[in-house]
């Protein structure tokens, strides 16, 4: 294989429909679509060119879209959140969103008819959905609690939206940036806890200081980030990022981003899509060739790394009350349910961050809200408001840190139904069992990741497996997930569990390896990670 794209004759089906027609020539066919109505729609069309704007045919529901959006830095206020109730709202039953794994949200239920007027109400409130999926840049991660946190290193709102702005051309779409040999993740860690899972993104920025050289030595350390490439998951291969050996200041973030995605653009391999990230790339280069097509894209040397990064706290949740930087005013992290949100909800919290707060709310990469600024005299009224009943401050010490992906109900690639299975296994754990810490417990429906399973406590990777002779919906179990401070991979370490044993295996797990105790004595079973 060579560095470039390869020979047409040879070009695997996405790369021929994206040479064929850029995925973002459907922005100008919306009305177009919105007639003909999605069965008389051309296939290329709608099951993969309309995911450059952000939205997704459901073969699990079809004439049903999801919406996928980009919310940079996970932050929205509380008229967006209001937007996009309004178009969940219209589907009745079939209309619900999720908080992702991105610090973003999804949109199920939508209609093609509609989109004319869901894209006209998106712009009217300043929201986009623009190349959100397929071989474009996903949403662009940061700092939770950027500029509320009295211990932050970095506040990594503006730079975050800056890049946003430079690849999607302020949300519009920016045809330099739709063609890229896959997708691609990006993540800037601002605080001391890496809140974004820095080392599983293609490309991530994490906060270290350098000691001024020159004139500058005598002065004190200087602010900066070194960079991280390559990491990712995908079904045949899942690595962390490794270091590119360069520190950048700030200014020079949004210039670093372009120069390595425009060598990623027009260098990596499009040939097998199974090896078309970024770190297959790497690797047939080495890296030194990539750090020095990314100094000649930028025009001028990287600096070397600074020797170590400012991660050194455990990662932290948001879950709770916490005061801000800003005196007399605090955050409240409320936990949602496995991301899972109704119109009737999201109106509820643009209610309450109106009344509240300043009308902003956040997402985190574990699928809970933030609302931010509210004062300490309101805090006390806002802790009583209902919605917390369902939305808690303080959820059970497993609940509060279960992720899950999309699973069968909406995504065609699942193995397994997640959502609602982990809801309810995790639910009948914390009945049986006395728990001293949380654990973080990420639900995945097929090897994608997109649960991100590597980085839990325990990570169920959904797969099929066989009981009794028949073959039934299972998981492969991975442990050892560290995030934050030394952040590293979990692996698989025992495969095909069925998910109806699940509970009882779950609970010898908590049990022998996470200090949880039994209620009941009665409880134990007898299974256990060397059982398979
Ligand atoms: Fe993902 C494909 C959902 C985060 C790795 N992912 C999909 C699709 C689009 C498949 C499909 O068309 O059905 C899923 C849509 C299902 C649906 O209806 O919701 C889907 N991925 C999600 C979300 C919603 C999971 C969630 O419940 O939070 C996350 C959306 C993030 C966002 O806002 O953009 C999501 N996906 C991830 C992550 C986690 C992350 O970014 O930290 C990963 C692993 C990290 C990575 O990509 O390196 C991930 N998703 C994948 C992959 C494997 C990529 C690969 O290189 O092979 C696929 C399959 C693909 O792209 O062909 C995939
Ligand atoms: Fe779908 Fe698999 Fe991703 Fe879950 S991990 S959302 S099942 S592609």
């Amino acid at each position: 294989m060579t560095d470039t794209a390869t020979t047409t004759t040879s070009l695997n089906k996405f790369e021929k429909f994206k040479a064929e027609k850029d995925g973002l020539a459907v922005k100008g066919e919306i009305e177009k679509f919105a007639a003909l109505g999605w069965e008389a729609m051309d296939e290329t069309d709608r099951d993969h060119r309309l995911k450059w704007v952000g939205v997704f045919f459901r073969p699990v529901t079809p004439g049903k879209f999801m919406m996928r959006m980009r919310l940079p830095n996970g932050i929205l206020t509380s008229s967006q959140m209001r937007a996009l109730a309004g178009v969940v709202q219209r589907y009745g039953d079939d209309g619900n969103a999720d908080i992702t794994t991105r610090q973003n949200i999804q949109l199920r239920g939508i209609r093609i008819e509609d989109l004319p007027d869901i894209f006209n109400r998106f712009h009217a409130v300043g929201l986009t959905s623009v190349q959100s999926g397929m071989d474009n840049i996903r949403n662009i991660t940061g700092d939770p609690v950027a500029g509320l946190d009295a211990d932050e290193l970095y506040d990594t709102r503006e730079v975050v939206q800056q890049i946003q702005d430079m690849l999607t051309n302020k949300g519009e779409g920016n045809p330099e940036f739709t063609n890229l040999p896959r997708k691609f993740n990006i993540a800037i860690a601002g605080g001391r806890d890496n809140s974004v899972h820095a080392e599983i993104n293609d490309l991530a920025f994490v906060p270290a200081f350098k000691e001024g050289t020159g004139e500058q030595s005598s002065q004190s350390p200087i602010f900066g980030f070194n960079v991280l490439v390559g990491g990712f998951f995908s079904a045949k291969r899942c690595e962390a990022a490794i270091p590119l050996n360069a520190w950048v200041s700030p200014e020079d973030v949004v210039a670093v981003c372009r120069a390595v995605l425009e060598v990623y653009r027009d260098h990596g391999l499009r040939a097998n899509r199974q090896k078309s990230r970024l770190m297959w790339l790497i690797d047939e280069w080495g890296l030194e060739k990539f750090r020095q097509e990314v100094e000649n894209r930028l025009g001028t040397s990287l600096l070397p790394a600074a020797p170590k990064d400012e991660i050194d706290w455990e990662k932290r949740d948001h879950i709770g009350v916490y005061k801000q930087k800003q005196p007399g005013l605090n955050y409240v992290g409320l936990h949602i349910p496995v991301g899972r949100l109704y119109a009737e909800d999201m109106f509820e919290i643009a209610r309450l961050a109106e009344v509240y707060g300043s009308g902003e709310i956040r997402f985190t990469v574990e699928q809970n809200i933030i609302i931010p600024n509210i004062p300490d005299s309101r805090l006390a009224t806002f802790l009583t408001e209902p919605l917390l009943e369902r939305f808690s401050i303080d959820p059970g010490l497993l609940t509060r840190s279960l992720v899950s992906c999309t699973g069968s109900q909406f995504c065609n690639f699942a193995l397994i139904e997640t959502k609602n299975r982990a809801l309810g296994i995790i639910k009948a754990l914390e009945a049986d069992l006395i728990l001293t810490a949380n654990v973080r417990i990420h639900w995945t429906g097929c090897p994608n990741s997109c649960g991100q399973p590597q980085v839990a406590d325990i990570g169920l990777m959904g797969t099929k497996t066989r009981k009794n002779g028949k073959a039934v919906e299972g998981v492969d179990i991975y442990m050892g997930g560290k995030v934050g401070k030394d952040a590293h991979l979990g692996t698989c370490v025992i495969k095909g569990i069925p998910c109806e044993d699940l509970q009882p295996f779950l609970q010898n797990l908590l049990i022998e390896h996470f200090g949880a105790k039994p209620k009941q004595e009665a409880l134990v079973t007898h299974w256990s990670i060397d059982h398979n």
